[in-house]
């Protein structure tokens, strides 16, 4: 595939990116924090994001968990409290819409945990990383959702045992959900098209994902305001913000 890399979304690589997905008929998204920005939710690794002065592992991971789970908890509250009063933003209504007008073609797979994708539509996004709104018990397993923040009391305790929940997310040293995970894969092994949208692409196996889309040759289109490492081999590097550049006429939502 040619590549065309251009310094902001030019008229011309809009154009034919929204061609291409205008003519795919398996389409495939993936998205990250980035998605979230312009619904004012910080990302994990840009300046000011959620883990700034923090090691990914001092709080996403089952040893964080273990060792002060008040603490990991106060930051997982925070953050529900913070996506409860956000609003999705035109970027989430913009792969809602494209979801409807594309219906039996649209696969959306997310590596967030806020929930927006569904708050602005989209239906039974695949969840590769868990969500904020799902609690699992330590004790008996049981998961639940729960809509409520702030949390109260923290940690949580299950309704069936007592014993303390845990965030329904994937810690850093976990597993992904396995059917969700081969739902994307099987779903990025069909697509004849993958659009990929907010993700700094270091985080694996997701990432993986879009290495074999890469590798797949099929049209590929990153919207994102840095070049990620994978920008290289994207047919369309589309150097923008999601919410600008997704309404506008990439997915004419
Ligand atoms: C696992 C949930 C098997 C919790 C998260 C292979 C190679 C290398 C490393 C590994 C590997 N395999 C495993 C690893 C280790 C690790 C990993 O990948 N580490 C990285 C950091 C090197 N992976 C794991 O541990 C995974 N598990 O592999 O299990 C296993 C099991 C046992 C033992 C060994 C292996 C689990 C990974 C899941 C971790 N959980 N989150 C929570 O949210 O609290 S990850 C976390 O990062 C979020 O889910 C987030 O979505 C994800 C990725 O980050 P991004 O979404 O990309 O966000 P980021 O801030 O990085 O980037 C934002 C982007 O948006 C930027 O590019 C920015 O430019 C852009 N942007 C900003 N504004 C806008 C914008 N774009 C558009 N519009 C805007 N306005
Ligand atoms: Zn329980």
């Amino acid at each position: 595939m040619t590549q065309e890399h251009d310094p902001g979304p030019s008229p011309a690589a809009l154009e034919a990116a929204r061609t291409a997905l205008a003519g795919a008929r398996r389409i495939v998204v993936l998205t990250g924090a980035g998605i979230s920005a312009e619904s004012g939710i910080a990302t994990f690794r840009d300046p000011g994001g959620l883990w700034d002065g923090f090691k990914a592992e001092d709080l996403a991971s089952p040893a964080a968990f273990a060792r002060d789970p008040a603490f990991v908890w106060g930051w997982y509250d925070a953050r529900r409290v913070r996506v409860a009063a956000a609003k999705p933003n035109p970027a989430h209504r913009a792969l809602a819409a494209l979801e409807r007008a594309r219906p039996g073609a649209f696969t959306l797979v997310t590596q967030n945990v806020d929930g927006l994708h569904q708050r602005a539509g989209s239906v039974e996004p695949i969840e590769l990383h868990g969500s904020l709104w799902l609690l699992r018990c330590t004790g008996c397993g049981s998961e639940r959702r729960d809509l409520t923040a702030p949390l109260t009391p923290l940690p949580p305790a299950c309704p069936r045992c007592r014993a303390i929940e845990r965030p329904g997310v994937v810690w850093f040293g976990e597993f992904l959900p396995e059917e969700a995970f081969l739902r994307a894969e099987a779903a990025v092994e069909a697509a004849d098209l993958v659009l990929v949208v907010g993700t700094s692409n270091l985080v694996h196996p997701a990432a993986g994902l879009v290495v074999r889309a890469i590798e797949r040759d099929i049209p590929t289109i990153e919207v994102n305001p840095e070049p990620t490492r994978y920008a290289e081999g994207m047919t369309w590097a589309l150097a923008g913000k999601a919410g600008v550049v997704l309404p506008s006429r990439v997915t004419d939502g």
